[in-house]
């Protein structure tokens, strides 16, 4: 296959890049992406060239088509993706998500294209912490609360009309929060492992009763491939890994991972309008593709993320000071 990956230089994108090069040697790569602060050629470059990165804009309408004419299969990653960035200042989550999206679905109607949009579990808002039983399926109702999950919710239902209006083969997946290697240290896990690594301490938004659903993005890019390869057209598949945690145990289970003291944190200025829980239940992708996670010990994985980070201080180092002046401003 001859694929274009979306965003290919950010944190998943780069993942699915790698693991596409290693275990599918027959496809070609390429990948479009505007290298925002949180793309990373550097993230590429031990490819060589297995991948070509093409440094440009989804927004691109002629740009997007071109690269779109020469490819088998379109994998959508690119987007805005900080929820706290997107309450600072929503102005580029709506023109990369809804009009970035937009410009991709044109360009694959026009040349008969397949599609894979990669979205996320916040389009369904978020559930009460009482019960973990109840979960996100693909019949939940959209109620996205961030302008991030609003942008990403509004993009999703382009993708649907898309295929429903005009007959683009698109399939779309909404993910858990991921975590791994060559993850922006704006997010939690690699921020709290990186603030450890520099002399920092630990920041917790509020109490830290916030549930998250974890998933390892090797684990993500393999049910993406899933569907990519046996998805049906016009489909939702929900990806999860069984993984809920509060954010006060994730903290605590990196703050043992790395020799500290369980308490050895700050409670920090909580987000505006915080989701308390998200919780996927991937059963139908399981039932329909076979998919099922292999980095299933949370506890193990973490602790393979936190020496990826010692490892790759070069890779992350240079981002880590504007990143932290920014959550001071915020009292975060
Ligand atoms: P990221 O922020 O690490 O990377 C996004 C990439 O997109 C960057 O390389 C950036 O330069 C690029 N990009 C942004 N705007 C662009 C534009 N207008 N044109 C071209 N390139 C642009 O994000 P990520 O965490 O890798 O997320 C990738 C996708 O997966 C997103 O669509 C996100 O909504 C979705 N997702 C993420 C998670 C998660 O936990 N990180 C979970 C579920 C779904
Ligand atoms: O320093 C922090 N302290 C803290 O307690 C940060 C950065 C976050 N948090 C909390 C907020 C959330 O409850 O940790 C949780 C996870 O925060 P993020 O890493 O910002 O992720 P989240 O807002 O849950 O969204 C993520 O998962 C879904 C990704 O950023 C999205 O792109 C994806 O769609």
């Amino acid at each position: 296959m001859r694929l274009l990956v979306t965003g290919g230089a950010g944190f998943i994108g780069a993942n699915f890049v790698h693991s596409t090069v290693a275990e599918h040697p027959e496809d070609t790569v390429t990948v479009l992406d505007s290298l925002t602060y949180a793309g990373s050629a550097e993230a590429l470059a031990p490819l060589g060239d297995a991948a070509t990165l093409v440094v440009g804009d989804i927004t691109d309408a002629p740009l997007v088509d071109e690269l779109v004419a020469g490819a088998d299969a379109v994998v959508h990653f690119a987007a805005e993706t900080h929820v706290d960035n997107s309450l600072a200042d929503p102005s580029a989550f709506v023109t990369s998500n809804l009009v970035g999206t937009f410009t991709v679905l044109e360009a694959v109607r026009r040349r008969g294209v397949r599609l894979h949009h990669v979205s996320t579990d916040e389009v369904y808002g978020d559930l009460p912490l009482e019960d973990p039983t109840v979960r996100f399926t693909a019949d939940t109702p959209y109620n996205p609360s961030s302008p991030y999950a609003a942008t990403k919710a509004g993009s999703d239902l382009l993708v649907r009309a898309w295929v429903r209006s005009y007959g683009v083969a698109a399939t779309l997946s909404n993910c858990s929060n991921n975590f791994g290697p060559y993850q922006h240290v704006e997010k939690f896990i690699p921020r709290q492992i990186t603030n450890l690594l520099t002399g920092r301490r630990a920041k917790l938004y509020g109490t830290g009763a916030n549930v998250r659903d974890w998933i390892h993005v090797a684990d993500h890019n393999t049910a993406v491939r899933a569907i990519l390869a046996g998805g049906r057209v016009g489909q939702t598949y929900l990806i999860g890994a069984d993984c809920q945690r509060s954010n006060l145990d994730v903290l605590r289970t990196l703050l043992g991972i790395m020799g500290r003291d369980p308490d050895d944190f700050d409670h920090v200025s909580d987000r505006a309008g915080h989701d308390l829980r998200y919780a996927i239940d991937p059963t139908a992708l399981r039932d329909e593709l076979g998919w099922a996670p292999v980095h299933t010990d949370f506890a193990a994985a973490l602790a393979a993320t936190v020496h990826w980070y010692r490892d790759n201080e070069a890779w992350w180092a240079p981002l880590k000071d504007a990143v932290e002046a920014g959550y001071a401003k915020r009292g975060q």
